[in-house]
């Protein structure tokens, strides 16, 4: 059994807002293609990949933005996509905005928004599915920003934890799989949850505006891409995994998002680097066995973490003023 496992990031040039489904997974199918004559088993599409990112427009009427959601996966429009997943045989992760009709944490039977990922397997059934826990941005039309960031308005807080399955890829009898979503990179607690359940590969799609929106502040143009790689490597060497990290990039309706989608491995160095703001495949090789060190030894959690001197990190939400000195 072989313990080494090829993987992709199929990054998305943009998507503009008049352009339908049909046209973002026709580009998704040539992708998956191009992965598949690499040699690539694993391959992993941006966050909300099948349309533009649209939590940038202002819906007043929530179901005005039902058009940016899908009710059902696979859909007549994306069908195509789970085709090509059948055809080539790849275990895929895939990014989109999700409207579900189950019960709330009250019981109650409703219409529930969600930023979600799932993992596909070579046979079209969905191992995993994820729903982002870290929303950025705000939930009303803010006036005083440059461009609107509205997941808080558009999506409830994901309900289903970081998760993490088992499942086999190619030749390696079993990877340790889990995901997040874009601005769930930026929190080291999701990258801990998933360590603590041994994960071997995060897989995790991004829309990042190369410039800071929030027209507050100063933010030098090129630590935009430094912070994001940053957190990605970060996560890994803390919790020694792979990471496949992939953008949606480039000018969406003269919005632009950076690329710069990363392969890391459990020491934390970039494997592969994607250098356009386009439609780009890169492709690593990663040994799974690579994770065996850091678990063993620096971060081997069992031997070292202590749990009773973390309390503050599940018992506070907002930080808190410490004390002064010298006391008053
Ligand atoms: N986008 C951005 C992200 O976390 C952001 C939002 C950018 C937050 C830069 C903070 C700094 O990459 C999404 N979709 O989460």
């Amino acid at each position: 059994m072989s313990s080494i496992i090829t993987v992709a990031a199929a990054q998305l040039g943009p998507i503009q807002k008049s352009e339908g489904r049909e046209i973002a997974v026709a580009r998704m199918v040539r992708l998956l293609e191009r992965a598949y004559r690499h040699g690539a088993q694993v391959v992993v599409f941006p966050e909300l990949a099948l349309t533009t990112f649209f939590p940038r427009w202002y819906h007043e009427d929530l179901d005005e933005a039902d058009r940016w959601f899908e009710t059902a996966l696979p859909s007549p429009e994306t069908a195509p996509l789970f085709e090509a997943i059948r055809r080539f045989g790849l275990t895929v992760y895939l990014g989109y905005a999700e409207i579900a009709y189950e019960p709330d944490e009250a019981g109650v039977m409703r219409k529930r928004r969600f930023n979600t990922s799932v993992i596909i397997a070579p046979s079209g059934e969905v191992i995993l599915k994820y729903r982002k826990v870290h929303l950025p941005g705000h939930a009303e039309y803010a006036p005083a920003r440059k461009v609107q960031h509205l997941e808080k308005r558009y999506f409830e807080v994901g309900n289903l934890g970081f998760p993490v399955v088992r499942a086999p890829v190619g030749e390696a009898e079993g990877v340790n799989m889990g995901m997040m979503i874009c601005n769930d990179r930026r929190w080291p607690e999701a990258w801990r949850v998933l360590g603590l359940q041994q994960v071997e590969l995060v897989m995790l799609g991004y829309n990042t505006p190369s410039m800071n929106m929030e027209n507050r502040g100063f933010e030098a143009h090129h630590l935009r891409v430094f912070h994001s790689q940053l957190s990605i490597q970060a996560g890994c060497y803390q919790n020694a995994c792979f990471a496949v990290a992939v953008a949606k990039a480039g000018t969406e309706d003269g919005h632009e998002m950076l690329g710069h989608s990363i392969i890391v491995n459990p020491q934390g160095e970039i494997m592969a680097q994607a250098t356009s703001w386009d439609d780009e495949l890169i492709v690593a090789d990663c040994n799974l066995d690579m994770c065996q060190l850091g678990r063993s030894t620096v971060f081997n959690f069992g031997l070292h973490r202590r749990v009773e001197a973390y309390s503050r990190i599940t018992d506070q939400v907002g930080s808190v003023a410490p004390p002064t000195w010298p006391a008053r």
